[in-house]
């Protein structure tokens, strides 16, 4: 996974292909053309919540990426950091406010879009494994979760799956994310003022998995102005360097996309 050559420190990208949060920061390194290798870290087999990886990103969850050996986490922090680092081409915009706005929006996509979206993907991925556990196992898995908020998480999936209820009102969030697209572009273009920037990019691995669940609800019919958008974003080099296929067995693990 090595692109052009840059100058500087060593980078290695910690991932799961389907994670959306390391697909923003792959994005992110894509657009800046950087010489990076990746490790990626197998959900299937609880990697993320195994001792090694747990030194890289005590929350135990992807992405971590090592710059010099110094372990970075936060894929919204982790993508600052690469555009403060390497600033061509400038992902973030100047004007303070719009930075501001930029990074509210980044909040809003990990603190609400997020959850939304993982409902549907454990479901789809990590419910028929998990369910499948004893009582010891779960315990024993619980243990090495270092989050609440996690634990929680994978005790659903093996013993309280989410209902349909639960699942459409998650879609309801994605719906209305969708909205929050279409104003922000029918306005200036991008998510965050005139320019393309990590607003767009953290956008972009939820808008996918949204059109993947519900079509109608990228589509030019519906939000003209977001369909637009985001067809341009699918155009990019970056963006189909970062390698956001649809889901398969495999995309949690070792699967690796065709090249
Ligand atoms: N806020 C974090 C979110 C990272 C995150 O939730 N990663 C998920 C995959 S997208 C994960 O590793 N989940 C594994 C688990 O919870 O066991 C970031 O942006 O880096």
């Amino acid at each position: 996974m090595t692109t052009t050559t840059s100058p500087g420190p060593s980078l290695v990208l910690y991932h799961a292909w389907a994670s959306s949060a390391s697909r923003k920061v792959r994005m992110c390194l894509y657009e800046k053309g950087l010489t990076f290798d990746a490790t990626v870290v197998d959900l299937n087999k609880f990697e993320h919540h195994s001792d090694w990886y747990k030194k890289l990103n005590p929350s135990g969850i992807v992405p971590a990426l090592m710059v010099d050996g110094h372990p970075l986490v936060e894929s919204n922090f982790i993508n600052e950091y690469l555009d403060e680092t390497y600033p061509t081409p400038p992902l973030r915009p100047t004007d303070p406010m719009l930075l501001h706005d930029m990074r509210l929006w980044g909040k809003y996509i990990d603190d609400t879009c997020l959850p939304a979206i993982q409902k549907h993907n454990w479901m789809h991925h990590f419910h028929p494994m998990a369910r499948e556990w004893s009582d010891e196992e779960l315990e024993r898995r619980l243990a090495a979760i270092p989050t609440a908020n996690r634990k929680h998480v994978w005790y659903r999936m093996a013993r309280d799956p989410y209902t349909a209820e639960e699942l459409e009102a998650a879609l309801d969030i994605l719906r209305d994310m969708m909205d929050r697209i279409e104003a922000r572009i029918a306005k200036t273009g991008f998510v965050t003022g005139d320019a393309y920037s990590l607003a767009d990019i953290a956008a972009a691995p939820y808008v996918i998995r949204t059109e993947e669940l519900a079509p109608i609800e990228v589509s030019a019919e519906k939000r003209p102005h977001a369909a637009k958008w985001w067809a341009a974003i699918k155009a990019r080099p970056a963006y189909k360097a970062a390698h956001m296929e649809p889901f398969n067995d495999q995309c949690w693990s070792g699967w690796m996309p065709p090249t």
